[in-house]
């Protein structure tokens, strides 16, 4: 069980009341697909994928990217049990979509880096620390029903 400060509480809460899930969903998923080009293997069905600004304009990653953030907030809200939240998750990532649960690092990783693009000063080394908790947490929870 996963202990969480009044500060990390609020910071999370706080990051995802103001974040712009149109903007920041698709940037941390493009991202993703460019920095790490084997992520891309998940999304054959998603059309043209060819180079970075194909990617960056391709509109069902937008929207995918979106559905992502989407699924953070269900851990937001449940944030003292996270695992239980994904385990349907977990399972349809595993078994049905067979993503390497390594991935789920990357995407985290380019998430932090498109917040932090974005936050510019205000996203202190202490509110880095709680959201890559909270990531980690997610990650974690998205692996648990991998075997
Ligand atoms: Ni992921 C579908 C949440 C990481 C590949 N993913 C979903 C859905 C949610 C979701 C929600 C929709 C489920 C449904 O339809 O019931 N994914 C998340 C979260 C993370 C994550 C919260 C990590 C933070 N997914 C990843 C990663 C990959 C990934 C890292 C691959 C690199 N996900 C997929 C694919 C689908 C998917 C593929 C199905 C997409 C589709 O529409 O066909």
């Amino acid at each position: 069980m996963v202990e969480w400060t009044d500060f990390e509480r609020e910071t999370i809460q706080n990051i995802f009341a103001q974040m712009d899930y149109e903007e920041i969903g698709p940037a941390a998923l493009s991202r993703c697909l460019v920095v790490y080009p084997w992520t891309q293997r998940y999304f054959g069905n998603f059309g043209n994928l060819y180079n970075a600004a194909a990617i960056k304009s391709n509109p069902l990653i937008a929207v995918h990217g979106k559905t992502i953030l989407h699924g953070l907030d269900r851990a937001v809200k449940n944030m003292d049990d996270i695992k239980t939240t994904y385990k349907e998750l977990s399972v349809l990532h595993s078994e049905k979509l067979h993503v390497d649960p390594d991935n789920f690092k990357l995407l985290a990783d380019c998430l932090t880096i498109v917040l932090a693009a974005k936050l510019g000063s205000s996203f202190t080394p202490d509110i880095q620390a709680a959201f890559q908790k909270f990531m980690a947490v997610v990650v974690n929870s998205l692996g648990r029903q991998y075997h």
